[in-house]
């Protein structure tokens, strides 16, 4: 285990099946095999060493993991209204090479899991606290040390509305992102996993398309794109314009989930109470 955090997304929501008593773990600060903790031996030492000792040993290539293709769906018609599977496909065929993509925790998150990125690419998230909010400030910090790339945000309305003023710096400093607000009527990741109709899981439904101009971004192309077809008209205007920031907000259904995230809960339904209740 190198930096590896136990929690419920590392984990499947801790179904992981190892003996921690057997595992040789390397974290930022220590080093522990089997129960045996050698303090002060800091992870990046230990990964300089374990360079040298795997150059050496002569072990076998890895073999590749398998990942199975995931079908695509039938090509929607442009006036279907949008829908995660919709959506994520229509992601996939757009994004570019050489891209940030910023995925925030919620249905973003899983979602971007399922992608493939382009090359040279990379996908910023912050599975392990999953706190939301992060993802705003993180593509700023993002956008600001790469200006050479465009970040693509994806990020549900629920986080958006913790830290959505960071979105000012982003127009301040003149970054070009292009903005994937999903608005989908509150915390849906929430309602897949519990207590889907709770009060606590609705927001105040805001008007999304005053925000980018009240923040500071004049200039910014705000979209609509409730349809596969807004969706990629959207896309191709985001496209044309790379100096532009671009702010679309993606109208989705508020029960409706990416297929890791239906899989995910399905099975954990199926699991008894008791473990269930842990995560609440
Ligand atoms: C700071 C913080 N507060 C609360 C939570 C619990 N939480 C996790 S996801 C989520 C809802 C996210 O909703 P939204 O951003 O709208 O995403 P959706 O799943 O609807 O796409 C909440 C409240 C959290 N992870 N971090
Ligand atoms: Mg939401």
């Amino acid at each position: 285990m190198v930096g590896t955090v136990v929690s419920d997304f590392t984990t499947g929501f801790f179904t992981q099946a190892f003996d921690p008593t057997a595992a040789v773990e390397l974290a930022l600060d220590h080093a522990r095999i089997g129960y045996a903790v050698y303090p002060e031996v800091r992870l990046d030492d230990a990964l300089e060493v374990l360079a040298r000792v795997t150059a050496t040993a002569g072990f076998a290539a890895a073999e590749a993991i398998d990942v199975p293709d995931v079908a695509a769906p039938a090509p929607a018609a442009d006036e279907s209204p949008l829908d995660h599977s919709v959506f994520w496909h229509e992601l996939q065929g757009w994004l570019p090479r050489e891209t940030t993509v910023v995925a925030e925790a919620g249905t973003s998150f899983y979602g971007a899991l399922d992608l493939r990125l382009p090359e040279r690419s990379d996908l910023l998230g912050q599975p392990v606290w999953s706190s939301i909010g992060y993802t705003i400030p993180a593509m700023l910090g993002a956008g600001l040390a790469r200006r050479d790339r465009r970040p693509v945000l994806i990020i549900g309305d629920g986080a958006a509305q913790l830290t959505v003023q960071e979105l000012g710096q982003v127009f301040h400093h003149g970054l070009a992102p292009v903005i994937l607000l999903i608005d989908n009527a509150g915390y849906t990741v929430e309602r897949m996993i519990q207590s889907p109709e709770a009060v606590y899981q609705d927001i105040v439904p805001w008007n999304w398309r005053l925000i980018p101009a009240a923040l500071g971004g004049a200039r910014v192309r705000v979209l609509e794109a409730t349809t596969a077809g807004e969706l990629r008209s959207a896309l191709d205007d985001a496209a044309s314009a790379p100096e532009d920031a671009v702010f679309v907000r993606v109208q989705l259904p508020r029960d409706d989930a990416p297929r890791l995230l239906v899989e995910l809960t399905r099975r954990l339904a199926t699991r008894p109470t008791e473990s269930v209740k842990e995560l609440a």
